[in-house]
């Protein structure tokens, strides 16, 4: 297999992530931002989004990073991580957190970094930055009701893919927003245990400051 992608970018460090759980070697072609490489024909033929990750398995070159996930876990059915989305009723309980993570929380976390990390003071919008926080309010909202009845995961008390698509932003997410998540016990408690995963210190826990606008 070949990994594509920064590990700088959050999307890429979900599949980092994931690969390490699985206990997958790949190669890891180090593409995107400072990187660059995305038009880059070779690049450019895997996937028509020009952007990372994308994993190639064989025949195959799976792009946009819950995809992957869920392409890793039906490919190992046997794994303790494959096996729910092997099973229509387990993986529907996955499925709906990975499509909530990628459609209404990431999106305002990725205007909140972004306005916050990558631009300088005086090009972010205050406006732009009250509407993020919001949303990212309401967003951790429904995962704290989530967890809310005791279960130690996402989508259940297993540790599974929906717990890397979103529980892979929080480590970025506490450092730029620590009220958000601080006034959420549950969400709180679901981000430690993931903090005690060897491959969410390795994967996650990184720096980035690469990424920081110069001067901030
Ligand atoms: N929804 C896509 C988003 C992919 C995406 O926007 N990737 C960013 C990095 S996080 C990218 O390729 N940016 C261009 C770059 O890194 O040069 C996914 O989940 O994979």
């Amino acid at each position: 297999m070949i990994l594509w992608g920064r590990p700088t970018s959050v999307n890429v460090q979900k599949v980092l992530w994931a690969l390490d759980e699985f206990g997958l070697t790949y190669d890891h072609r180090v593409v995107g931002g400072k990187y660059g490489g995305l038009d880059d024909p070779v690049f450019a033929a895997l996937t028509p989004v020009r952007r990372v990750p994308v994993l190639q398995d064989g025949a195959v070159a799976v792009w946009e990073s819950h995809a992957v996930l869920r392409h890793l876990a039906r490919r190992h059915p046997d794994h303790p991580l494959g096996a729910p989305m092997a099973d229509t009723d387990r993986a529907a309980r996955t499925d709906p957190w990975l499509e909530f993570g990628a459609t209404t929380l990431q999106p305002p976390f990725i205007g909140l970094f972004w306005q916050l990390v990558r631009m300088r003071p005086e090009e972010r919008d205050a406006g732009s930055m009250t509407r993020h926080k919001a949303a990212l309010a309401e967003a951790l909202d429904i995962i704290e009701r989530g967890l809310g009845d005791g279960r130690q995961m996402l989508a259940g008390d297993e540790f599974g893919i929906a717990d890397i698509g979103l529980g892979s932003l929080m480590f970025r997410l506490t450092d730029i927003a620590p009220d958000l998540v601080e006034a959420r016990p549950h969400v709180m408690a679901w981000h430690q245990r993931l903090r005690a995963r060897p491959a969410f210190q390795r994967h996650i826990e990184t720096s980035y400051a690469e990424l920081r606008a110069p001067g901030t």
